[in-house]
């Protein structure tokens, strides 16, 4: 087992996407896998985790363990200054500061780590997974998950880029017609919400794991938390089931559990397609009046990404045109998700 020291020295001699010592030692021993069954291994996220996924696979394949290998995948859109929905370059709160959100589940040994509004650090799945392998609790947020992980080797740093600290100035600007900025509409488009990247993969023992990044909704209130880093909402795994995750808008995502509900639905049966489809009905059930137009349909996005113990996988979205990441042994692509919703 790693102690505390090891695992700074390691931190400090490494760079971000291998801070981590290998896998779970500080683990309680892992549950039985698959059993008899073989699975087919697969790895299944949001659309921009389409390198991700390919790494995770590779990974998986050479025998990783599927946390380390899915963390992997999404340190890449993490460390990333280009993605604005996640790590680096996210785009920022209403204050123009960055704050990260992220949770992690490791099924063999049915542990979970999350972090909420951690500032400075480029890497939050890290963390949660630091606070899984080195905590006896499940959450850190704000300045106390920022304390942690520096205790933990992580390097802070400035996360706001060029590119995102001048949109937000542009929302800033447009908030109020007649402040003294003056408003430049043509532009660009101000982006109101941001991508999030979620990941969930199974191997060939059947054993699986899931993780969810994001900088979160743009130009938030000041300390909000999305879905992304609550267990059961952001993202959830059950190694007896599958696991599952989400994108899109957080506050309707916290109201039902998407992500432990959809697990739920494949361990009532359901394939991961048909059991995300159903925890978007829920979401339409839960949402209040003003988000909803004269359809019935809500004003806002979300998606669910579901792999289940057997490799089967699938993504559901409200409207129809999204799609979701995919490896496995046919290599790296974008699939549609199955909609609720048709366009127009
Ligand atoms: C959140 N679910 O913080 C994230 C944001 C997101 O596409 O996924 N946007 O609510």
């Amino acid at each position: 087992m790693p102690t505390r020291r090891d695992f700074l020295s390691t931190a400090a001699a490494a760079g971000a996407a291998s801070l981590l010592p290998r896998d779970a030692a500080a683990a309680p021993a892992a549950l039985p896998s698959a059993g008899t069954r073989r699975a087919r291994p697969v790895v299944v996220g949001s659309s921009n985790g389409i390198r991700g996924v390919k790494l995770a696979y590779d990974r998986i394949a050479a025998g990783d363990d599927t946390l380390d290998a899915i963390i992997a995948g999404v340190n890449i859109t993490e460390l990333d200054p280009d993605d604005q929905s996640v790590g680096l370059g996210g785009l920022p709160n209403a204050e123009g500061v960055v704050q990260l959100d992220a949770s992690c589940m490791h099924g063999p040994t049915r542990r979970a780590g999350a972090v909420g509004c951690l500032e400075d650090i480029a890497t939050p799945s890290l963390v949660a997974k630091a606070v899984m392998d080195y905590t006896d609790h499940v959450m850190l947020v704000g300045e106390g998950a920022r304390k942690f992980a520096i205790e933990m080797g992580f390097k802070p740093q400035d996360l706001l880029t060029e590119r995102s600290r001048q949109d937000w100035l542009r929302w800033k600007s447009r908030l109020n017609a007649n402040d003294a900025y003056l408003d430049h509409d043509a532009d660009v488009a101000i982006k109101f919400t941001t991508g999030t990247i979620n990941m969930n993969a199974v191997n060939a023992g059947g054993d699986i794991s899931s993780v969810t990044t994001t900088s979160g909704m743009a130009w938030k209130v000041p300390g909000r938390v999305g879905d992304s880093p609550i267990v059961g909402a952001g993202q959830y795994c059950d190694n007896l089931v599958g696991a599952a995750g989400s994108t899109g808008r957080g506050e309707a995502n916290i109201k039902v559990c998407g992500a432990f509900l959809t697990v739920e639905f494949m361990r009532q049966g359901l394939a991961p397609a048909q059991a995300a489809l159903k925890t978007l009905e829920r979401i339409v059930a839960m949402t209040e009046a003003r988000l909803l137009d004269a359809r019935g349909r809500p004003r806002f996005d979300i998606q669910f990404y579901a792999v289940a113990k057997d490799g089967r996988y699938g993504g559901a979205t409200l409207v129809d045109g999204a799609s979701f990441a995919v490896c496995d042994e046919r290599g790296p692509r974008l699939e549609k998700c199955v909609a609720l919703y048709q366009r127009g």
